[in-house]
Parts: C-alpha cells; structure tokens; sequence
C-alpha cells in the first residue's frame, strides 16, 4: 500500500448515495479513533475548485471537447493529489473522496474521449496513488430518477438522457470487473443503512481496519 493512511473513493452514477455513505462513513471510521478526510473530485484544494466551476459550468454557450474536459478533471485531480490527498496519507489519516479517476475514464470515455489516451494522461497524474478501496454504487438510472431530479445541481450533466446514464452504470461495471482486487459494487437501493453497513464490512474485509 506504501502509505499508512488509508484512501477510499466512491463513484457510481448521479443520485447513488455517494454523499450519504461518505457521511456515514465519516462518523463509523471517527467513532473507531481514525482521523478522516472528506474531500471530491473535481475540488478539494481552492484550485481545484475552480477548475470544478470551469468544467462543469462553463459560460453559457460554451463546451468543452472530452479531451479538454478530461485534462481539467486532471489538472484538478494533480493539485488535489498534491496538496492534500498524498500529505493526508502520509501522515496517516483515511482519505474519503467523492468520485475519482474511475469517473474520468467512465463519463470522459462516454463523451468521445479515447480510452487509451485517458489512461496514459491518468498514469501520469496518479501515479501509483491508487485508492485502496473503491465503493461503487450501483442501480438501474431509471431506478434514481427520483433521487436525481431532487437534486438542486445544475451543470454540464444535468440534461443528460437515460441512455447516457445506462452506459455511466456500465462503465463503472466494467471498471469492477476489472479491478476487483480495489473494487466493491455496492447495491444503491438498499436502505442507507444497509449502505453503510455493506461498506464497513468491505472495509474490515479488506483494509484490516483497526
Ligand atoms: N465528473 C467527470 O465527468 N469526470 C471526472 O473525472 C469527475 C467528475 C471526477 C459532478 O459529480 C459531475 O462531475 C458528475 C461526473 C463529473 N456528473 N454528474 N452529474 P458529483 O459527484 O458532484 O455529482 P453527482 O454524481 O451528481 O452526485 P450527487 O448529486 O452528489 O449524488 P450522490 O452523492 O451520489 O447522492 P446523495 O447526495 O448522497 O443522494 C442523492 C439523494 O438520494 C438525496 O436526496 C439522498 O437523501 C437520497 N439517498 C441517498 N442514499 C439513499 C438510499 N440508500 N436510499 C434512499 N435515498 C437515498
């Protein structure tokens, strides 16, 4: 693992419940004396943030080409891994963070960027910074169709139809079949304390958790 601390992301489609198990995680991993870090992707640092602004809500009119999307998500995610992310680790403390390159090669690869290309710009920035645990959650779009249109967010994905969803739900599949090893799929329908309790015991399961 090379780092004391210890790193988990979570992804899956919109409305999955990403927030929600990162608070519950949050208090179960606090409650065991574990110092925590909560932090997302694009953002983290007051840089990244801005570029999270940039891509996802550019000046009306305006888009980004996928590969202009993918290197802001990196540039991000380069000043994000630098001042906080990789300091957090070493000095020991879990590192939580809201979407991370899983979700570059899922919705970057889905608007026309070239896979192979994505990969090699995401070895670079990453490096062997990999998540020690990936919590995916998972479920049929049209099964969070409610939960995704309560949400107040307005941004470069939100008129994005079923379809796009579908290949967001298997994109991150595929990402879990071929990482099993840092990947656990979890079922987003479950009640969030069905969640949580899946995601702890991934965590004993594999972290060693004290
Ligand atoms: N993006 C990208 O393109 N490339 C990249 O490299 C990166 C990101 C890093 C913003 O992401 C966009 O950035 C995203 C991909 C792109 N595209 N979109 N859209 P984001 O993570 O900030 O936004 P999001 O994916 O839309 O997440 P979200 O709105 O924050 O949703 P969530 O965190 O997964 O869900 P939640 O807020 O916890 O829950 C949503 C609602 O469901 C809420 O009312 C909860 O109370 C409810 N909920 C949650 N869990 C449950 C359960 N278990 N049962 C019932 N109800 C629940």
């Amino acid at each position: 693992m090379g780092t004391p601390g210890r790193f988990i992301s979570l992804e899956g489609g919109e409305g999955g419940g990403k927030s929600t198990l990162i608070a519950g995680l949050r208090g179960a991993l606090e409650a065991r004396g574990l110092e925590v870090i909560v932090t997302r992707e694009p953002g983290g640092t007051p840089l990244s943030e801005q570029v999270r602004a940039l891509a996802l809500t550019p000046p009306e009119g305006e888009t980004w080409s996928p590969l202009a999307h993918a290197l802001l998500m990196n540039t991000a995610r380069e000043d994000h891994l630098r001042k906080l992310i990789r300091p957090a680790l070493a000095s020991g403390k879990w590192v939580l963070c809201d979407r991370f390159a899983d979700s570059t090669l899922v919705y970057q690869a889905i608007d026309g960027g070239d896979l192979g290309s994505l990969r090699q710009i995401q070895d670079i920035v990453v490096g062997d910074t990999q998540p020690d645990l990936t919590f995916i959650l998972d479920a049929a779009p049209e099964d969070l169709l409610e939960r995704r249109e309560k949400r107040a967010v307005s941004d470069v994905f939100e008129a994005k139809d079923l379809s796009f969803h579908q290949k967001v739900r298997e994109g991150f599949k595929a990402i879990a079949e071929e990482a099993p090893e840092r990947c656990v799929l979890i079922d987003a329908l479950m009640d969030p304390e069905q969640v949580l309790e899946a995601a702890l015991q991934a965590i004993d399961a594999r972290l060693e958790a004290t």
